[in-house]
C-alpha cells in the first residue's frame, strides 16, 4: 500500500483552457454542477517513474504468447473483419489459445463494427431493468447499479484488476447474450490520444458522442446528441439515485497524464500489487479524471459507456504485465480488504456482480485463455 499516502484527491489543479466556450454559446447547453461528481485519487506519474523498476516487460501482445506454432505464424495481421471467434469463450468453458477472440484497437476496427458496438450499448439501455437492482430503470443501469454497490469492496485493493477484468466480461455476456452482438470486441489505446482524448472519434456524434471542456465557471456539460444524446441516467451520483444527464467535462492535461511511459513505470513493478496500486491510481484515475463528470465519480462511473472502452485499455495494460512471465496469471498478493492486518488474497476469492451474471474466482480470469475468458488483444 506504499502508495496510500501518497494519493490525494484531484482539486480543481486546472485553469480555463482553450477549449473554454464563449458564454454565448454556454448558455444553450444544459450544464451541471461538477462538485457532485468528485474524482478518483491520484498518484503523479513523477512519483510512479521515481520508483519504477528495470523494465523486463514486453509491451505487446500477441500470437507469440499462446503457446506454440499455428495459423498464427502467418505474415497477414488479422483484422476485426476477419475474425471468426465471436464468443467471449466456448460454451464448453474451454478455449484454443491459438486462436481465441481478439480485442482491437479502436483505429483497427471499421467504422462498421464501431457502430455496431455503440449500437449494442444503446440496445441495453432501451431494454428494461430485470428488476433486481435498486434506482436501475434498464438493463444497461443494472450494470451500472453492480458497481456502484460493490465499489467499497472493488477498489483500492488487489481485487481491482481482476474484477475489473471480471466486469467487462458481464458486460460482453449482456452485450452478446441479450443484444446479439456477435462481433471482436474493441480496446481503446488511450496512450495514443494522450492529451487530446476530445480529437478522437469516439467521441463524436456517430460514436460515444462529444467531449466537450470544462466551461469557464467550471461546469460540465450534458451530451445532447449523438447516440446517446439525452440519456437519463437514475444510478448515482456517488450511493445515491438522483436523476442526472450524461455529463463530461474534459480536461486534457489530466488525459495527456495517460501516457505510454506512465504505464510502462507502472508495469515495471514485478510484484503485482505495487503494478495494481500504481496502475489504478495513476493512468486508470487520470483517465476516469480527464473525461469528468460521471466518469469522474467512482460509484456510477459506468453511466458514461465510455467507461467500457476505458477499463478495456486499463484491462490491455494489466494483460501486458502478465505476458512477461506466466507466474503472473497463477498467482497473486496484495489485501482482498481493508483491515489492519488485511486478509491476503487468494486464487479462490468469489467475484460476483450481485447475481446479474454466475460468480467465478479471482484464479479463472487471470489467464485471459484459460477457458472462463479467451481473449487477447491485437498488440
Ligand atoms: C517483443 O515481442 C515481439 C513479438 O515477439 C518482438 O518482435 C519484439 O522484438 C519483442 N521486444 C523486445 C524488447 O523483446
Ligand atoms: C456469489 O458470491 C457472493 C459473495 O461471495 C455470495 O454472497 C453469493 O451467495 C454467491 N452466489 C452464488 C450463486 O453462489
Ligand atoms: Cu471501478
Amino acid at each position: 500500500m506504499r502508495f496510500a499516502l501518497a494519493s490525494q484527491a484531484l482539486v480543481g489543479a486546472v485553469a480555463v483552457s482553450a477549449l473554454t466556450l464563449p458564454r454565448s454559446l454556454e448558455k444553450r447547453l444544459r450544464l451541471i454542477d461538477l462538485a457532485q461528481f468528485g474524482s478518483f485519487p491520484t498518484i503523479s506519474p513523477e512519483l510512479a517513474h521515481s520508483e519504477a523498476e528495470p523494465v523486463t516487460t514486453n509491451f505487446s501482445d500477441g500470437p507469440q504468447f499462446t503457446g506454440g506454432a499455428s495459423s498464427t505464424n502467418s505474415k497477414t495481421p488479422v483484422t476485426a473483419a476477419e475474425e471468426k471467434v465471436t464468443t467471449a469463450a466456448a460454451a464448453d468453458g474451454t478455449c484454443d489459445r491459438d486462436n481465441p477472440g481478439v480485442r482491437f484497437e479502436w483505429r483497427h476496427y471499421s467504422a462498421d463494427d464501431k457502430k455496431a458496438f455503440v449500437n449494442g450499448i444503446k440496445c441495453l439501455m432501451d431494454k428494461p431493468s430485470d428488476g433486481n437492482f435498486q434506482g436501475s430503470q434498464s438493463r444497461y443501469e443494472d450494470l451500472v447499479s453492480v458497481h456502484q454497490q460493490l465499489t467499497p469492496d472493488i477498489h483500492q485493493r488487489a481485487v481491482f484488476l481482476p474484477w475489473h477484468r471480471y466486469y467487462v466480461w458481464v458486460f460482453e455476456s449482456l452485450m452478446r447474450e441479450e443484444c446479439g452482438f456477435d462481433r471482436a470486441f474493441p480496446w481503446w489505446d488511450e496512450t495514443i490520444d494522450s492529451g487530446k482524448f476530445a480529437e478522437s472519434d469516439i467521441f463524436t456524434d456517430e460514436y460515444f458522442g462529444p467531449l466537450p471542456g470544462k466551461t469557464s465557471d467550471g461546469q460540465g456539460t450534458c451530451i445532447d446528441t449523438g447516440t446517446f444524446g439525452g440519456l437519463t441516467l437514475h444510478i448515482g451520483p456517488g450511493s445515491g439515485f438522483t436523476s442526472h444527464c450524461l455529463a463530461r467535462a474534459v480536461d486534457e492535461s489530466l488525459t495527456g497524464t495517460v501516457s505510454a511511459s506512465f504505464v510502462t513505470d507502472c508495469n515495471s513493478r514485478t510484484s503485482y500489487d505495487d503494478m495494481r496500486g500504481c496502475q489504478e491510481l495513476g493512468p486508470h484515475a487520470y483517465g476516469h479524471n480527464g473525461v469528468g463528470a460521471v466518469m469522474a465519480e467512482v460509484q456510477a462511473s459506468p453511466g458514461d459507456p465510455v467507461f467500457f472502452l476505458h477499463h478495456l485499455f486499463v484491462d490491455h495494460s494489466f494483460r501486458i504485465w502478465q505476458n512477461a512471465d506466466a507466474a503472473r496469471t497463477t498467482t497473486i498478493n496484495g489485501c482482498s480488504d481493508a483491515a489492519n492486518p488485511c486478509t491476503p488474497i487468494t486464487m479462490d476469492y468469489v467475484l460476483h456482480s450481485n447475481g446479474l451474471r454466475p460468480n467465478t474466482t479471482v484464479a479463472s480470469v487471470m489467464d485471459t485463455l484459460g477457458g472462463f475468458l479467451c481473449y487477447r488483444y491485437d498488440y
